[in-house]
């Protein structure tokens, strides 16, 4: 039995599975179930059986990367129907995460016992999917519908302690001890002579619910918008709801029909995709996985404005003491103010501890001057966007701060190299672009200058983690991966409203396609005065601007909004776009329609990204997703941009490019790379 070992310790058969890296229930792993558990319910020496897991965590659930291709047997089921029916008790002993169908496994066992440092949980929801192994039939039967109806549409994974109080795991272990208490926990119920607790045969939790048909009708209207494009959410409920109104086999029938539905849509391929896209971001190819990273213990942030305070707390929060450093001690004061109010809302919502916050807090020393940064391991400067401010930043920085620590930008768009070039030390030097606000956007891209040494990009790529981001790698180019390609997308926008399409018929269409909100609700909401100026040109922002109007923080922008914020297409607006589109001679071609608003602006996005590719700026098409979806909210259930493009088909999309070129030129003429694979039956997924 290759994927595990069998044992028998006074009586108790004990199963250790070890699956490197997740023990995910891969075709290998289900047969060392059937096999070990058949072999263990016919041992008469055997009265009672712990499942345990070695390596770093119990089932990380079904094998994802089985999906989409035909199932080997044996399936889940055949191992539940040993363990579920055999007449010796089955104790789960849980450590590191139950996820999904592991945690389903664990439901098939009599009993269930965690370290508590373990989590347990059904995120099959982010995959696109539901819990296909019982999970919606057995927990409802366990917390009750209500409480089912969150865990598993949220899919977020429930501490071991919370998990005892909701009765998903029935004991905890001393850390470190979990075979030892394991045992000691199936002889109590050996002892005790405790009857097989199937969580199958529990009706208690579900019964109250019966004919509750607004539970689920509110549960649907609360999570309306959160689930909004989503196929998974809509058929979990159903499948709670059938755990609630069927008796239990046909509830799994229903579980399995539900389950069918979505394994095959687009939108789990996209988002099963997308999920090994996150995990491949951190993967560089001509970096030997043996480059050794650089230990950054101490961390010094230049600017405590809203994107250097932002950056500060990523450090703060993995305890990593920061020297933030300002100007004056007003903007000093005003910075550390607003980290210190940004966890005290964090903590007012009871996601962390008043002591959490003065912990956080008392890793922060404030400094007035760059001297104080000489120790840092790392340096990120995040002062204003002006190339002679950041080559004065580096020049002192290249003075002062000690061998071997890294000077890394935030720039957004700025010239890494030209950077770098004022320094001595130009291998020491990246860039790190946050996304704002820096403390919530998961996406870090991380510019790697000509001269960057391969120490200083695996120490980035490594610490992102740290941090909790997801690291993008990109060579120098202005814009870098997500501003780039979504920049086209912004210029479409801007261009298509002067032709005479209105900005809701831009903005609907991009909603509708799935974005949470379209372009000039989004600016409007960002403020024209972040998103307006930035060209001496004569622009539609630039004049809303000289108009005082803003956006939604003054006098309304793209729309006027009312008292609860609720836009409104503007007749000021609507004339102001006219007005520069006469200035600057522009047709009016009159409404377009969705279809071809979505071509305009989405297929520049995936042109461009085929020249980020081409170029070698970006590693794979599915850092160009991630850096989207993280970066920009693209909908992660199309997958991101060059997966949909995939989805679509690049010969059509090359025939709508062209369409596009011979209307609108130069902005639409297909890159090289997307020409080629179109031309040759590729695709940017299979690189
Ligand atoms: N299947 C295949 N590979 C997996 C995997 C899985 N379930 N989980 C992780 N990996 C790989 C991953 O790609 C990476 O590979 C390595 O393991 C380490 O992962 C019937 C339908 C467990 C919390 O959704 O959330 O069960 O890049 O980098 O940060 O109802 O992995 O090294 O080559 O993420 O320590 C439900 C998914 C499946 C859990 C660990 N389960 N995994 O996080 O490591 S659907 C999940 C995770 C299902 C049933 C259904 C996390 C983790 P590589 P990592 P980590």
């Amino acid at each position: 039995m290759k994927a595990g070992t069998m044992n028998v310790e006074s009586g108790i058969g004990i199963i250790t599975i070890d699956s490197p890296p997740v023990n995910a229930l891969s075709v290998g792993v289900r047969r060392a179930l059937d096999e070990s558990f058949k072999k263990f319910a016919a041992d008469e020496s055997v009265n009672a059986i712990v499942l345990i897991c070695a390596g770093r965590t119990f089932f990380a659930g079904a094998d994802i990367s089985e999906f989409g291709k035909p199932m080997e047997e044996p399936n889940l089921q055949a191992v539940n129907d040993i363990m579920e029916n055999g007449q010796k008790p089955v104790i789960a002993a849980i450590h590191g995460t139950a996820l999904g169908g592991g945690y389903e496994l664990a439901l098939m066992c009599h009993y269930r016992i965690a370290v508590p440092s373990a989590k347990v949980g059904l995120p099959e929801v982010k995959l696109g999917l539901l819990p296909g192994g019982g999970g919606t039939q057995r927990l409802p039967r366990i917390v009750g519908a209500a409480a089912a109806l969150n865990i598993i549409v949220g899919g977020d994974p429930v501490p071991a302690a919370k998990a005892l109080e909701l009765g998903m795991i029935d004991a905890l272990a001393e850390e470190g001890c979990l075979l030892r208490d394991a045992i000691a926990f199936a002889h109590n119920i050996l002892n005790e002579n405790k009857p097989l607790a199937r969580v199958r045969d529990r009706q208690d939790k579900v019964d109250p619910d019966k004919g509750n048909a607004e539970l689920f009708a509110d549960f649907r209207r609360k999570n309306a918008r959160a689930m909004r494009g989503f196929k998974a959410p809509e058929n979990i409920i159903k499948a709670i709801e059938a755990a609630v109104e069927l008796p239990f086999d046909k509830g799994i029938t229903r579980e399995a029909e539900l389950f069918h539905e979505l394994v095959y849509s687009p939108e789990s391929a996209a988002q099963r995709h997308y999920f090994f896209a996150e995990r491949e971001t951190a993967k560089v190819p001509d970096l030997p996985r043996t480059t050794p990273p650089i230990d950054v213990k101490t961390a010094g942030v230049i600017g405590a404005g809203t994107m250097g305070g932002g950056i500060a707390m990523n450090f703060l929060n993995a305890g990593i003491p920061v020297t933030l450093v300002e100007m004056s001690q007003e903007a000093l004061d005003r910075g550390i103010g607003v980290i210190r109010k940004n966890y005290e809302n964090t903590a007012k919502k009871g996601r962390m501890t008043a002591e959490q916050v003065e912990q956080r807090m008392t890793l922060i020393r404030p400094a007035l001057g760059i001297d104080a940064l000489g120790d840092a391991d790392l340096v990120i400067e995040a002062v204003f966007e002006e190339m002679a401010i950041k080559k004065d930043v580096f020049g002192k920085l290249d003075a002062i701060c000690k061998s071997g620590a890294i000077l890394a930008s935030n720039t957004s768009f700025l010239d890494i190299d030209e950077i770098a070039g004022v320094t001595a030390r130009p291998e020491s030097v990246l860039g790190l672009h946050f996304f704002s606000p820096a403390n919530v956007m998961r996406l870090l891209e991380v510019v790697r200058g000509a001269k960057t040494s391969p120490e200083v990009i695996a120490t980035a790529m490594k610490f992102a983690k740290t941090i909790g981001k997801v690291p993008v790698l990109a060579r120098v180019c202005h814009g870098f991966i997500a501003n780039r390609v979504m920049g086209c997308y912004m210029d479409q926008a801007d261009a298509i409203i002067l032709e005479g399409t209105s900005p809701a018929a831009v903005d609907k269409a991009i909603y509708d396609y799935g974005f949470a909100m379209g372009p000039f609700q989004m600016t409007d909401l960002v403020g024209l005065d972040v998103l307006g100026r930035g060209s001496n040109a004569r622009t539609v922002r630039g004049d809303l601007v000289s108009h005082d109007r803003l956006g939604q923080k003054k006098n309304g922008g793209f729309y006027d909004y009312d008292e609860n914020r609720k836009p409104t297409p503007s007749t000021i607006a609507a004339t102001i776009i006219a007005d520069v589109a006469r200035f600057k001679g522009i047709e009016n071609r009159g409404e377009q329609t969705s279809e071809e608003i979505i071509a305009r602006l989405l297929y520049a996005v995936i042109n461009e990204g085929a020249k980020v590719l081409g170029e070698g700026i970006a590693i794979r098409a599915s850092d160009i997703d991630v850096a989207c979806i993280l970066g920009y909210n693209w909908p992660v259930y199309t997958g991101g941009p060059m997966f949909w493009a995939d989805s679509v088909g690049l010969p059509r999309i090359l025939a709508k490019l062209k369409d596009l070129e011979a209307v609108y030129g130069q902005a639409f003429r297909p890159a090289r790379l997307l020409e080629e694979k179109a031309n040759t039956g590729g695709s940017f997924a299979r690189g």
